[in-house]
């Protein structure tokens, strides 16, 4: 079933703007491969998170904890994040340590809860050199109700494009919680990823003809780096989408599993 080396498995960090429902994907997807026989390890690099429910097989708050930070340092929850991440850079031989002892066919990595302290500090570059650059890949996701309106949507996907231009490592977007939108909101949101002229006319009705003229002229220059366009509908509370995250990686990295029904086809339909 294993096509890789265990050692070295590939890595899907999940990155969103606060409460995009990174944490909850973590919680999902490890219960859903389960279900698969896929063994898949759940990584925790939020300090501040308050419980996690997946089974986090590192879990940086045993290095760290944000509230030490605060007390330690007199800082606010911001400004602890930040240094809690500069520590954490600081313990970098160690972090590889445990990392690497760690087996499984895929990891997925919850990041912290404002998208810039996984995206700005150069923490996070370090993590992404241990784990292995090669076999790295980034879920971005979308929040649902900042999606609704063209601006909110646009935003999100200048956002994403920003982390992707940031980290280097190829990225796929998913609106996540899609089960909170209705079936007329979510077929807009998705018509927005695929048409982008149709993005563009809904833009101008709500922005005016300038910031729309910027905002999809940025889009069109950085879809064309895009390895992975279009936006896939994601539900954790649901289990909907999950399939997609894993083919995502195995048409980047290959192997980890037999074919599962429709694995070819959806490949094709991430090429278009
Ligand atoms: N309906 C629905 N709710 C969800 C889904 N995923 C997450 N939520 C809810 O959204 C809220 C935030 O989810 P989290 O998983 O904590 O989000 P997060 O991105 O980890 O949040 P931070 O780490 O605080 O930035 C919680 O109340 C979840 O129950 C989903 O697929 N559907
Ligand atoms: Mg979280």
């Amino acid at each position: 079933m294993v096509g890789m080396d265990n050692s070295s498995p590939p890595v899907l960090f999940v990155v969103g703007t606060a409460g995009a429902g990174k944490s909850s994907l973590v919680t999902a997807f490890q219960r859903w491969s389960r279900f698969l026989e896929t063994e898949v390890i759940a990584v925790n690099l939020d300090p501040g998170a308050e419980r996690v429910h997946y089974d986090a097989e590192f879990d940086v708050r045993d290095l760290i904890s944000l509230n030490e930070v605060m007390d330690e340092y007199d800082l606010g929850p911001n400004g602890a994040q930040i240094l809690a991440a500069d520590l954490l850079a600081a313990q970098a031989g160690q972090v590889a340590d445990q990392l690497h002892a760690l087996s499984g066919e895929i990891m997925i990595v919850d990041t912290p809860g404002q998208v810039e302290l996984f995206a700005f500090r150069e923490a996070s570059n370090h993590l992404i050199e241990t784990l292995g650059r090669e076999q790295s890949a980034i879920i971005y996701l979308f929040d649902p109700m900042l999606s609704r309106s063209p601006s909110g949507f646009v935003s999100q996907m200048l956002l994403s494009s920003i982390v992707e231009f940031r980290l280097g490592l190829p990225t796929k977007n998913f609106l996540s919680k899609a089960d909170l939108l209705d079936p007329d909101d979510l077929a807009q949101i998705l018509e927005w990823s695929e048409r982008l002229e149709i993005l563009e006319m809904a833009l101008y009705d709500e922005a005016g003809g300038q910031r729309t003229e910027f905002a999809i002229n940025q889009l069109r220059m950085m879809q064309e780096f895009s390895q992975a366009p279009g936006l896939t509908p994601l539900s954790s509370e649901l289990e909907e989408g999950l399939a997609d995250i894993l083919t995502f990686a195995q048409a980047l990295f290959g192997g980890m599993s037999d074919a599962r029904d429709g694995f070819a086809s959806d490949i094709e339909h991430e090429k278009n």
